[in-house]
């Protein structure tokens, strides 16, 4: 929201530029809703006897990589948030990388546990969705039924605009719309492959993520 309100400035103080900036200012609005729209993925890579990052904070719905790169580690959490799934995965270079979801914030931490006593040990945060609002609030969003086969509703308690798409947990976009404005969708999912995927809602600058299965 500050990257616009510098355009504005910019918009007041160059009239005669005034067309120039404008197709700017659209065009930085739609990269912020088409970056808002993904889920972040935090990649952590595993060499030597470190982590790379070994900090680091992403939001609910973002996804954590833990990447081999040489060696034979482990990535095993120590200590996660109430309510959180504990994880325990070789890293090697037949089992190279290890995908998290956190579906709970709070602090994780972990260890490889061959290098645990050489400092290979790494922690990372979740924040719950950014902004300020109610429609933060995970009971904001329902989606069901869950599991689904046919079709899934989605209901919106505020009928603001929005946007959302649809991944699977490797990130690969099912459908994506842009400024929906309805309290209720109805999404045809028949062509969708059994498993689990994530519907990622955008409401303002706020993003509420849930996951649900077809089967
Ligand atoms: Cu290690």
């Amino acid at each position: 929201m500050c990257a616009i309100s510098a355009f504005e400035i910019n918009l007041n103080n160059k009239k005669n530029s005034y067309k120039k900036m404008k197709s700017t200012l659209l065009y930085a609005i739609a990269m912020l809703l088409t970056v808002n729209t993904f889920a972040n993925k935090l990649i952590i890579q595993a060499s030597g006897t470190s982590f790379t990052p070994n900090t680091g904070t992403i939001q609910l719905g973002d996804t954590v990589i833990f990447q081999w790169v040489d060696g034979f580690h482990t990535t095993t959490s120590t200590a996660v948030p109430t309510g959180a799934a504990s994880w325990d995965e070789v890293l090697s270079s037949s089992a190279t990388s290890y995908m998290y979801i956190p579906t709970v914030a709070g602090t994780y931490s972990y260890k490889c546990t061959p290098h645990e006593s050489m400092g290979m040990t790494g922690t990372f945060t979740v924040t719950n969705l950014t902004g300020v609002g109610e429609v933060s609030k995970q009971d904001v969003v329902q989606v069901f039924p869950n599991p689904a086969s046919e079709q899934l509703n989605i209901k919106i308690s505020s009928a603001k605009n929005f946007s959302y798409n649809i991944t699977t947990l490797d990130g690969r976009i099912m459908q994506q719309t842009e400024n929906a404005k309805t309290d209720q969708l109805l999404i045809d999912v028949t062509a969708y492959a059994k498993g689990v995927y994530l519907i990622n809602i955008n409401s303002e600058g706020k993003r509420i993520t849930k996951k649900f299965t077809i089967d």
